[in-house]
């Protein structure tokens, strides 16, 4: 979008907001504004992955159609002009006045109004994949030019689209026999993904075949024109994805002939539809791995890929663990299977699991993990017994398997052993920074490393510490933000380098939890605006560059005390006003005055204060830093408008938040 047109949409605001326009107004205005302006707020950025959520979203609609039974052919079509078309002999997305926009279609509201394709507000569908994202309506916002044919009771309607604003009428075409359902024609805008952007034919490719083997009943064609196969050669111009086998071929063509520890996949789909929705499942187990990781868990909700896992995952993993147990007792192995963990249980193993519910609720940053519990239950209740009578029908399997996760175990343990002497014998050689004050303890458990800002506090931590679990590293002032800095300044950036050196981590992709050399990473900075603003910039680079850590709930803030309270010899601490005033009612009696004091910063106090407020794990609070998962896309978007460039982002959030800010305690 021109800058000019965004300064426009701020002066409108902040208009409307002077001369009190109506709400209706304002929410006329927006319409699909915000998913130009914030497009990561929707498709979780403007990269490549981003860009194939278009595609995403509009099949998945089509898939919602196959899904219902109402339709059972879906065409895709990847253009030498970078259009992409997806259409469906479906019933035709209804062209009638909107109940809610009576001077509108419903083609139109749906194609133009924010999550207005809410099916769950009908009964037209009973699961749907299509709203696990943001609708139809975010892929017409972000297309510099989109249309919709529907075919609909023999008659064939278009309505054309540029960045989301309708070009004209619905226009009805006349009758038409031999056709039925919706077909979408679309092109990303680049204004928004950048000039280069393109669909990948080879990412077409594999989504929407996936997609076949997730409906079993659907045929998916394929067409690609050859200028866009350059890139890939073994991506043909066209295909036809019909795989009744379901989940079991989907899994038979990953394995690609690779040697399997049992006979044959374990695969089925649950019986009854207990109205907690359908599971389907397919996994066997191989000890050669799957290119660079141990094992293949791939799982769908409503056909949509949940890369980020979630509890269908966790419902199959109990379901197997603890059948393989069950048989383990029943054959007399259960002393030997005490320390395989469900870790050791899913080693090798390719695994698919697709659940169909009604209201899928998803987490994590890209919304890509289920988490309704219900999943959990109505996966490991659909496995479990036929795992059972798997493992009770093939003993000579049941037996193999069971011998692969016992030896998976006991490398395990082998191996944990052997990093703990690595990691101490490795301290030596690592060129760890000078600063660093290390602990003594061989093993990672239980031992943390404190980031402490300034020299003087990281004297008295390194004062007040436990020398066998506890580690210092001082910081020089402000670390770089790395929200506007390139990978290249990071890398070379010293402090950060220090620090990855410190806690024995790589970033990005080469982060791995394991190589952590401690325990808990707890950010201690100054209780004032430096100190915060040091803390944020840690934390900023944390979630950017290893989230993981924070995910793994290993990231902290120790909470030093703003003030000291003193009434005779009795001395505590508040870590701030708030803790003070309860401290004042709760732990003082009447007798003599309390004498308040203010710490200014961690090198005001000495070592023995610091150990009791803030370093001991007997006495102190540390708080957790976590991602807020239920609406992670918010913190995304939170860290981009403070940490990031666009400083136009900042001056919205600070003036729409501003009133909040309670200048009285100053
Ligand atoms: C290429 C993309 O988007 N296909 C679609 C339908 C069919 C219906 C529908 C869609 C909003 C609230 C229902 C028709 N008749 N392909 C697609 N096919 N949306 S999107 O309805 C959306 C309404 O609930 C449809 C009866 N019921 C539903």
């Amino acid at each position: 979008m021109a800058q000019s047109k965004k300064k426009d949409l701020f002066q409108d605001k902040k208009a409307a907001a002077e001369s009190n326009y109506s709400a209706k107004d304002i929410e006329v205005l927006e319409g699909l504004e915000p998913v130009r302006l914030r497009p990561g707020m929707y498709i979780g950025g403007t990269d490549d992955r981003a860009l194939h959520h278009l595609f995403a979203e509009v099949i998945d609609n089509s898939m919602d159609e196959a899904v219902a039974g109402h339709a059972s052919r879906i065409e895709v079509e990847l253009d030498a002009d970078g259009f992409l078309s997806v259409m469906d002999n479906g019933r035709g997305i209804p062209i009638g006045p909107h109940p809610k926009f009576p001077k509108k279609s419903a083609l139109e509201v749906i194609m133009t109004e924010l999550h207005s394709g809410g099916k769950f507000s009908s009964d037209a569908y009973e699961t749907s994949g299509g709203l696990h994202g943001v609708g139809v309506s975010v892929v017409n916002a972000l297309s510099d030019f989109l249309e919709v044919e529907v075919a609909r009771n023999k008659e064939l309607h278009l309505m054309k689209f540029e960045r989301g604003k309708p070009i004209g009428k619905i226009k009805n075409l006349g009758t038409i026999n031999n056709r039925r359902g919706t077909k979408v024609r679309f092109h990303p805008d680049a204004e928004i993904f950048g000039p280069k952007a393109a669909f990948r034919a080879a990412k077409l490719f594999t989504m929407a075949r996936a997609k076949a083997y997730l409906q079993p009943g659907v045929e998916i064609r394929w067409k690609c024109a050859p200028e866009k196969l350059k890139m890939t050669p073994d991506i043909p111009e066209t295909a036809v994805f019909h795989f009744p086998g379901g989940l079991s071929d989907y899994l038979k063509e990953t394995l690609a002939g690779k040697a399997q520890i049992t006979s044959d996949i374990f695969s089925g789909r649950s019986k009854k539809d207990t109205g907690h929705g359908r599971v389907e499942w397919a996994i066997t187990w191989s000890p050669e791995g799957y290119g660079e990781a141990d094992s293949f868990v791939r799982s769908y909700c409503n056909t949509v890929p949940t890369p980020g896992g979630g509890t269908h995952e966790a419902g199959l993993r109990a379901a197997i663990t603890k059948g393989l147990r069950a048989y383990a007792d029943i054959a007399g192995m259960g002393k030997k299977t005490s320390h395989v963990t469900p870790d050791d249980v899913m080693f090798g193993a390719g695994a698919l699991v697709s659940v169909f519910i009604k209201s899928p609720e998803f987490q994590g940053q890209t919304k890509d993990r289920l988490s309704n519990s219900e999943a959990a239950r109505l996966v490991e209740n659909a496995v479990r017994d036929p795992f059972d009578h798997y493992l009770a029908s093939s003993p000579k399997d049941a037996n193999l398997l069971l011998e692969w996760a016992i030896e998976r175990a006991d490398e395990r343990i082998k191996r944990r052993k052997a990093r703990d002497v690595k990691r101490k014998s490795a301290t030596k050689k690592l060129r760890l920074p000078g600063k660093l004050a290390d602990c003594s303890r061989k093993g990672s458990e239980d031992t943390e490393i404190f980031i402490v800002e300034g020299d003087s506090a990281g004297g008295s931590a390194k004062q007040a510490r436990s020398r066998e679990t506890q580690a210092i590293l001082p910081l020089k002032g402000k670390i770089l933000n790395v929200e506007s800095a390139t990978m290249a300044k990071i890398q070379a950036n010293a402090e950060i380098s220090d620090l990855c050196t410190a806690l024995g981590i790589g970033l990005g992709k080469k982060f791995e939890l394991d190589d952590l050399r401690y325990e808990r990473v707890v950010i201690m900075t100054d209780a004032d605006v430096d100190g915060a603003h040091i803390a944020a910039l840690l934390i900023t680079f944390f979630y950017r560059y290893t989230p993981g850590l924070i995910e793994a709930g290993q990231l902290y803030m120790a909470m030093p005390p703003l003030y000291k309270l003193t009434q005779g010899n009795k001395t505590i601490y508040a870590i701030d006003d708030a803790h003070r005033a309860e401290l004042m009612e709760t732990e003082f009696t009447g007798k003599g005055k309390v004498e308040v004091g203010r710490f200014k910063g961690l090198g005001e106090m000495n070592p023995a204060q610091l150990k009791v407020t803030t370093m001991n794990p007997a006495t102190r609070t540390l708080a957790r830093i976590t991602i807020d998962n239920e609406d992670a896309m918010t913190t995304e978007s939170l860290v981009e408008t403070l940490m990031g460039k666009k400083s136009e982002l900042r001056y919205e959030y600070i003036q729409e938040h501003a009133q909040f800010v309670d200048v009285s305690g100053v």
